[in-house]
């Protein structure tokens, strides 16, 4: 027998559940704050209570499924066999009994033994927050490469919760396809066949990465620089990519809305030209496992030029948000302080009144230039040409602008810069082309004694 598939085949949920109307609960079992206590001022407590349920129903609704109950479960401690305490194990019971609920949403990281005894006692199925952000990935990915590295990722989070006592799902019909529960005989050959599967992916994504690096080693032959998007997901990335490239990506009020990178052409103010990147959503609690296997849909970003940071400045929880992207992006390797190459969006200012917009403008006027921040609103285009001249500056820092003339007929010299440099101005007189090239230090010498070009006073 083949082993269970979450991405859909004879286990997809044959209930409710398969048109998106599997009706949860989402509970969020947050560590109660204690006073005097050092570990008080983490992330995880600073945030509150309510936003991050908030935004576990969220992640619930992405995936269609219907929010019938959502509840806080303020928790002194973790219980190690069944993370909430007794009490709120039992007031539970009766929730999912009375409300023909199909699924409980846990938004914490369970241990497979805490999984399966949640299970047991609801008598439902259980997912927390990492089941659900791979259920939702899954969903979402289209490129070949995004559905193979998800399918890995949650393969690898199915294998650890391959347990044998999870016999007592088995009676139960139409469950979520992504849970389905083994049978005990089961159980070690679908161990097995994870396994070989979890091979055979791998294999098959270094073959479609060794492709896309190729592509991508044919791209930089142009001269092109990269921007790329990163953020919290809803933070605006998408509607920014819209905007400033005149592209139709989906942007929607839902949590990760975007999981494959795109590339656009970008136009800048004063002839440049770059690649704008629009990439997936940042949020807290990113299972590390999706952090690595997304390494390799980031590339674009970790190899970029510049880094636009967005941020919902508008979110009460947008500082909180901003401590998740810098812990994200130190886990591929960047340096979020970096202020030669990130540089601070600001986005969602039309929710402002006058007064805050104020007083927002003040504080990023007070910022360090090398941690400057630019306040847009994607949404209504405000903001948005400071901010193109300001990744401008950025790019041409490492290059410099030439200005030159060439025969027209020069038609191997011609090509030679339109591979070469960035081509700002080209204007045709008397048989000669005149034209504003910007170039890298590495070309600039080639550039000047070849074509005879001087530089021009910067912009
Ligand atoms: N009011 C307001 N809403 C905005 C603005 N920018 C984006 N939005 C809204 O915010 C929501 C999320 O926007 P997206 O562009 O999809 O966000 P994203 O960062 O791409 O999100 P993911 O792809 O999920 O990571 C949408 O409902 C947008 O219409 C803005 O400047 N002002
Ligand atoms: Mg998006």
């Amino acid at each position: 027998m083949e082993p269970r598939n979450w991405q859909g085949g004879a286990d997809r949920p044959r209930s409710a559940g398969a048109s998106g109307s599997g009706r949860v609960i989402v509970i969020g079992p947050y560590l109660r704050m204690r006073r005097g206590n050092a570990d008080a001022q983490t992330d995880e407590h600073v945030r509150d209570f309510e936003a991050r349920l908030d935004e576990a129903k969220g992640l619930a609704r992405a995936i269609d499924l219907e929010v019938a109950d959502a509840l806080i479960a303020p928790i002194a401690q973790i219980r190690p066999a069944t993370y909430l305490g007794k009490g709120k194990v039992e007031e539970i019971i009766g929730l999912v009994g009375g409300n023909a609920i199909e699924l409980v949403v846990m938004d914490c990281a369970l241990s497979p033994i805490q999984q399966r005894n949640l299970e047991k006692a609801w008598n439902t199925k259980v997912l927390d927050r990492t089941g659900l952000i791979l259920e939702i990935f899954g969903r979402r990915a289209k490129t070949k490469e995004g559905a193979l590295q998800v399918e890995l990722a949650h393969l690898n989070y199915q294998r650890s919760r391959l347990v044998r006592s999870w016999t007592h799902l088995e009676r139960q019909r139409g469950g979520f396809g992504f849970m389905g529960g083994p049978g005990e005989t089961q159980i070690e050959a679908d161990r097995r066949q994870i396994g070989e599967r979890i091979v055979r992916l791998q294999n098959e994504l270094k073959k479609v990465q060794a492709t896309r690096r190729l592509h991508r080693a044919g791209r930089q032959r142009v001269p092109y620089r990269v921007v790329a998007l990163v953020g919290y997901t809803n933070a605006g990335k998408s509607t920014l990519f819209n905007r400033l490239t005149r592209a139709d990506v989906q942007a929607a009020d839902m949590l990760f809305a975007t999981l494959d990178p795109t590339l656009r052409a970008l136009n800048l103010p004063y002839g440049g030209k770059a690649m704008l990147s629009d990439t997936v959503g940042f949020i807290s609690n990113l299972p590390t496992q999706l952090v690595a296997a997304f390494r390799a849909t980031l590339e674009e970003v970790l190899e970029a030029d510049v880094i636009l940071h967005v941020r919902d400045i508008s979110h009460e929880d947008a500082e909180a948000q901003e401590r998740d992207v810098d812990s994200v992006l130190r886990q591929l390797g960047i340096n979020p302080e970096d202020g030669e190459r990130i540089i601070e969006v600001w986005n969602k200012i039309d929710r402002f009144t006058p007064e805050e917009r104020e007083n927002l403008q003040n504080i990023a006027a007070r910022r360090p230039a090398d941690h400057s921040c630019f306040l847009v609103s994607a949404a209504t285009g405000e903001g948005l040409e400071a901010l193109l001249a300001g990744i401008e500056r950025r790019l041409a820092a490492t290059r410099t602008t030439l200005n030159l003339s060439i025969d027209a007929s020069d038609g191997a010299g011609i090509s030679w810069l339109h591979r070469n440099a960035e081509i700002l101005d080209k204007q045709l007189h008397d048989g000669r082309f005149d034209m504003t090239v910007r170039v890298d230090e590495t070309k600039r010498e080639i550039v000047v004694n070849r074509f005879d070009a001087v530089p021009q006073a910067a912009p």
